[in-house]
């Protein structure tokens, strides 16, 4: 029982042990200097100088994130089976139809259920939506009573009783003002959510549990972690989404918060069916870049998370100038799809202004394809947004999702869905 404890302790406070061990850089003036490469240049150093070009080299640019970063998706495909396990025509007081899927993915006899949360707007035709992953099961975001509890691991959590790693009914809508659902759907978006434990538990299990299970394939220093494994699952969820009349699948953005905020953008990069990517505070391995070792660097991530990215991102503990890449080139593998990177400034371990400056250096990959691109050169005041076909924010507060950041989001899906043309 005391080693159950102190076991659970530890995993639960590890991270936060790990970051008061590391004495992160928060100071301006130790930024190292560093040049960031150039998104538009090839490998061998020529220059991108058509549409052509760009297609090559961001095969070229998205293999070196694969390969040495968020690690690779093994080959082979998985079946999928779609059952409906509750139907609410009247959730949010009457706003909204929710539904609650049953979206079974399988592969070398063994399955992987992810149980999918929908609420759309009543009114007729297709919707736009939102999809993004909850932390800690889909009865956390909202207080309704019918939403089915969460029966994956999670975390224990003493504040609403989880033990043994699974949710209870305390933790019922626990999570509810992250998720403004009734806004949104007055808003005339819908919303799909899962918990991201479904796809991959969140701890180092030596990727025996989750997706990864489903491909019994011999792993190397390239293979996919949980980041990869979440940007995956995202797509099987689109691959369900796509399958429902009632869901505009060409409208569908793709977002997270955090560590899932890396996984959005990585699912934004590697999926072109997300029309639109949204990060709140993604930080490292997100959409701040790695070279300025500002709050949370690579070593630290790698220490206190080792099974997010693949074995051979450990390489550059400590060595970021050897990067060959940054998380700019991330952002750009995203052009010429919409992408909006909010922040907070009380959020310095997710360096602010590092991901500002990577939104500033993928704007030319989208002027290059034709769009507007990122229209901010240097760091805008508190709650004003700089919006292009690139968005970014700094928020007041502490690392978090806000119904300001929610206004945010929506007022950008709105512009690009239903006033710009480009
Ligand atoms: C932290 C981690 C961050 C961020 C955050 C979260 O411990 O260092 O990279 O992802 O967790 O997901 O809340």
């Amino acid at each position: 029982m005391k080693t159950t404890i102190i076991f659970s302790f530890l995993l639960f406070f590890s991270p936060v042990l790990f970051a008061q061990a590391f004495v992160a850089n928060y100071d301006e003036s130790k930024v190292p200097e560093y040049k960031l490469p150039d998104p538009l240049m090839f490998n061998d150093g020529k220059p991108v100088k058509t549409a052509k070009d760009w297609l090559k080299r961001r095969i070229e640019l998205y293999s070196i994130f694969e390969k040495e970063m968020y690690g690779k998706v093994p080959v082979g495909k998985v079946t999928s089976t779609f059952s409906e396990v509750s139907l609410d025509e009247n959730a949010c007081n009457g706003l909204a139809v929710r539904r609650e899927i049953r979206w079974t993915l399988g592969r070398n006899s063994r399955n992987v259920i992810l149980n999918l949360l929908i609420y759309l707007p009543k009114s007729e035709g297709r919707k736009p939506l939102f999809l993004g992953y909850n932390f800690s099961g889909n009865h956390t975001i909202s207080a309704e009573k019918g939403i089915q509890i969460a029966t994956s691991w999670v975390r224990n959590n003493p504040d609403f009783g989880i033990t043994n790693n699974l949710s209870r009914e305390a933790a019922r809508g626990s999570d509810a003002a992250s998720w403004p659902v009734n806004e949104i759907i007055k808003r005339g978006y819908g919303v799909c959510t899962l918990y991201y434990g479904d796809v991959d538990p969140d701890f180092d299990d030596g990727f025996q549990n989750g997706v990864h299970a489903l491909f019994n394939s011999q792993r190397d220093s390239s293979s996919w972690g949980s980041v990869a494994a979440w940007a995956w699952g995202l797509s099987r969820v689109m691959d369900c989404l796509e399958k429902m009349k009632e869901v505009d699948s060409k409208k569908v953005v793709v977002f997270g918060h955090s560590r899932l905020g890396k996984a959005a953008l990585w699912a934004g990069a590697s999926d072109p069916r997300f029309a639109m990517v949204i990060s709140n505070e993604s930080g490292s391995g997100g959409a701040a870049l790695s070279l300025r070792k500002f709050g949370e660097t690579i070593t630290r991530t790698n220490s206190a998370f080792p099974h997010w990215f693949c074995g051979n991102f450990k390489k550059f503990n400590n060595r970021e100038e050897t990067l060959p890449f940054d998380q700019h080139e991330l952002l750009s593998l995203i052009a010429p799809r919409p992408l909006y990177v909010s922040t907070a400034e009380e959020d310095r371990w997710g360096d602010p202004k590092g991901s500002f400056l990577a939104c500033v250096s993928a704007s030319p990959v989208y002027q290059f394809l034709g769009k507007e691109g990122f229209p901010g050169t240097t760091m805008p005041p508190l709650e004003t947004p700089v919006v292009g076909t690139i968005g970014y924010h700094i928020r007041p507060g502490k690392h978090d999702i806000k119904p300001y950041d929610w206004q945010c989001f929506m007022n950008f899906a709105d512009n690009y869905f239903n006033t710009r043309k480009d």
